[in-house]
């Protein structure tokens, strides 16, 4: 059986929203015409509570798969909800779709309108021509609560037949930040296939010497350098337990480190602008990231620095770091080091933020919506309110 595996599609992520929604759509489209089932490991949407202009475009992509090809059929269901499809298009919400036990994420509501089957702490058995596959899903929980969750559930693999588990969780052997992280070692034993979702970039590796797999994002979210690999998705082989990779057209990302030391503005800028037109030539639409580092020359200010150059040109994305300057704006080693480990700036400040809630001994049953909460764009009025109700909840 072929099996396409597509994650973290963050439909309706404000800041790419045209590109989250074409490169979802062009993932669930090639995956549906080159597979027999497709799973997704996953943050489907880009947040728990997405408006129904958010949920109308991905039931719009759900409901007008080409689902021909896709053959294998859904023959037996066990898991915490009903399902209402024999489609093998099966799914588990990630960390931006989680809700508390018990209330409906956006997955359900896929799931309801029979458009996924969400295996969410529970499974999925799919059947082609006689061969069978069974897909145990556990979605995405706080990092500290996975390991006590693992060992709740007991996740097994069924005699005689190809096993799949699939999870949305940090692994600490990508990202060596914090022991909530699970290790490897520490998934259940005995699955044919592993697959996680929630590293926004594309991993391979081996657990209890199967393969494990991490598509990636299909839409750029953190603008850093492992963003700069195309995007796109896997397609593993059952019968040859082989795997390739299905790149999808999407817009290209250039992170462009500059070291500026003894510079002047001027010059940094002049460089930027002929930077910029050299990638223009080479990628239609690109997102451009200079990282700027290093010391200007003595008596010029960062704040010279352009922070948007090229900026009429609408076609294109720049962003200007200036954060790893010496003078000028404060350094924050912890930080630094927290990028330099090439973790997502939100699961960072989001280890802080827990670290700093258990060292004030405030024990919060979900510090990761508390976070998202606090860290949202809208009105800080409307943020305080929500903060408070939900400390209070
Ligand atoms: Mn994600």
């Amino acid at each position: 059986m072929k099996i396409a595996i597509i994650s973290d599609m963050h439909i309706g992520y404000e800041r790419f929203r045209s590109d989250a929604y074409a490169q979802a759509s062009e993932a669930l489209v090639s995956a549906s015409k080159v597979s027999d089932a497709i799973i997704i490991p996953g943050d489907i949407f880009d947040f728990r509570h997405p408006k129904p202009d958010v949920i109308a475009e991905a039931m719009g992509l759900f409901r007008e798969l080409p689902v021909e090809n896709l053959s294998a059929r859904v023959v037996e269901y066990d898991g915490l909800r009903k399902t209402y499809t024999k489609l093998p298009i099966i799914a588990i919400p990630g960390t931006h779709e989680r809700r508390a036990d018990g209330d409906t994420d956006p997955v359900d509501l896929l799931t309801l309108a029979g458009l996924v089957v969400n295996v969410n702490q529970g499974r999925a058995i799919i059947e082609k021509d006689g061969e069978r596959v069974a897909i145990y899903g556990v979605g995405g929980v706080a990092e500290e609560r996975f390991r006590e969750t693992l060992n709740r559930l007991n996740p097994t693999p069924l005699d005689g037949l190809f096993n799949i588990f699939m999870f949305h969780q940090s692994v600490y052997e990508l990202l060596p930040f914090s022991n909530d992280f699970v290790r490897i070692e520490e998934l259940p034993k005995g699955f044919d296939l592993y697959v996680d979702g929630h590293i926004h970039n594309k991993v391979e590796m081996k657990c209890h010497g199967k393969d494990f797999l991490i598509p990636g994002s299909t839409v750029l979210t953190q603008l850093k350098d492992a963003e700069q690999e195309g995007k796109g998705f896997f397609v593993y082989d059952t019968g040859r337990f082989t795997h390739s990779f299905e790149e999808i057209k999407s817009r290209k990302f250039f992170n462009v480190k500059l070291k500026i030391d003894g510079k002047e503005p001027n010059e940094i800028n002049e460089t930027m602008e002929n930077e910029i037109v050299r990638i223009k030539d080479l990628e239609k639409n690109p997102i451009i990231r200079f990282e700027l580092s290093g010391d200007l020359k003595q008596g010029f200010k960062n704040i010279d620095i352009e922070s948007r150059p090229h900026k009429d040109d609408k076609e294109i994305i720049v962003e200007v770091s200036k954060s790893r300057l010496n003078n000028g704006a404060q350094k924050d080693v912890e930080v630094q080091e927290g990028i330099s480990n090439n973790i997502s700036i939100r699961d960072f400040g989001m280890s802080v933020f827990i670290s700093k809630l258990k060292d004030s001994g405030y024990a919060l049953s979900d510090p990761i919506s508390l976070f998202d909460i606090l860290s949202s764009e809208d009105k800080k009025e409307n943020v305080l309110r929500k903060a408070v109700d939900s400390v209070l909840d």
